[in-house]
């Protein structure tokens, strides 16, 4: 009798890319107190060397986070059959390993979804059922929290800058026409990673956010890494009650190149699953992403052509996950 070996859950995405064995854990993370004093100058120095910094004393109730994380794992939970027909990811929906449409892979599942509570998916709809009020209210609560906090966070950041005015960053964000989004990510443990000789398995592939900043929470699961100035990727130590915060790719714009957007990536561990929720936080389609005038010094030029975060959008979506997709628009 032959006996064929089972075929192991990566034989079946062999497009899904491995990594040297990293890395050092990075303790030198900047972290601001929300409530410091000193918290816009602490945001600007961290974004301007980072473009990444951990947020406590946030002031998002811990009730909203596990309700959340309750209700993604009970979705993430359940059979793969089920979970496809909230998919395809077109851009809202469920998505299973393939990111974005242009050939990515990751050891990873995932929910997207519009922050406009109005604008829910009939995929979604039809999945969660008689349980989509309190998933759809889980996630409300949650968003609506966490917009808070981010208007507070880049208001700050705009005193740090000495913009004006003061709401030049969190207007676009507060707009009820804001092209902003939300992910639940889910990376299941991967035990043949083991196998792979020291090897480490792409969770999600490293990247910049398009958006002006994005807002990650995550369970106590390592694996999100962000790659330095100094061109070395770190381990970012997780930490489930506080929040982690991204320059995206418009404000490095908006700052005519003083925020850096920041590299990162997620890696994909071998016994433990990481949840992690992400506000992407974006422009209405036709708002114009150039310096802010306030911020230009005398007779400074943009380092950028113009161009409207529709424009900016429409180009990501045709691009590889890890491409430098500002290249297109700077000023040659
Ligand atoms: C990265 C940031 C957000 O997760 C996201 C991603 C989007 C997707 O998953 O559909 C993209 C990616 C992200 C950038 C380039 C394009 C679009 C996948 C991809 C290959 C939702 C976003 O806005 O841009």
């Amino acid at each position: 009798m032959v006996v064929h070996s089972q075929p192991t859950a990566l034989d079946h995405c062999s497009l899904i890319k491995t990594c040297k064995p990293t890395t050092s854990v990075f303790n030198g993370i900047p972290v601001v107190n929300l409530r410091d004093p000193e918290a816009k100058t602490l945001i600007v120095k961290a974004c301007e060397e980072y473009g990444f910094f951990k947020l406590v004393n946030h002031g998002v109730p811990m009730e909203f986070i596990t309700r959340l994380e309750t209700e993604a794992l009970k979705f993430f939970n359940f059979p793969q059959s089920y979970k496809d027909k909230a998919g395809p990811p077109d851009p809202f929906g469920y998505g299973c390993k393939m990111i974005g449409s242009n050939g990515d892979m990751g050891w990873i599942e995932y929910l997207l979804l519009n922050t406009n509570p109005q604008i829910t998916s009939q995929k979604t709809h039809t999945v969660f059922r008689e349980n989509r009020e309190i998933f759809r209210s889980a996630v409300d609560d949650y968003i609506q929290a966490v917009k808070r906090m981010t208007f507070e966070v880049v208001e700050l950041m705009a005193d740090g800058l000495k913009i004006e005015p003061r709401d030049a960053l969190s207007r676009p964000l507060r707009d009820e026409k804001s092209d902003s989004c939300f992910r639940l990510n889910h990376y299941p443990p991967c035990p043949e990673l083991q196998a792979l000789s020291g090897r480490n398995l792409i969770g999600f592939g490293e990247h910049t956010d398009p958006q002006i900043i994005s807002v990650l929470r995550s369970n106590n699961t390592s694996g999100l890494q962000i790659f330095l100035k100094d061109k070395t990727w770190v381990s970012v130590p997780p930490d489930h009650a506080s929040f982690f915060i991204n320059v995206g790719d418009a404000l490095q714009v908006m700052t005519n190149g003083r925020l850096r957007s920041v590299r990162h990536r997620v890696l994909a561990d071998s016994v433990s699953s990481r949840l992690s929720m992400i506000y992407f936080g974006g422009p209405p389609l036709n708002e114009k992403i150039v310096p802010l005038a306030s911020l230009m010094a005398k007779g400074e030029e943009s380092l950028y052509k113009e161009f409207t975060w529709w424009e900016y959008k429409t180009s990501a979506y045709k691009s590889r996950l890890g491409d430098y997709r500002l290249g297109l628009f700077e000023k040659t």
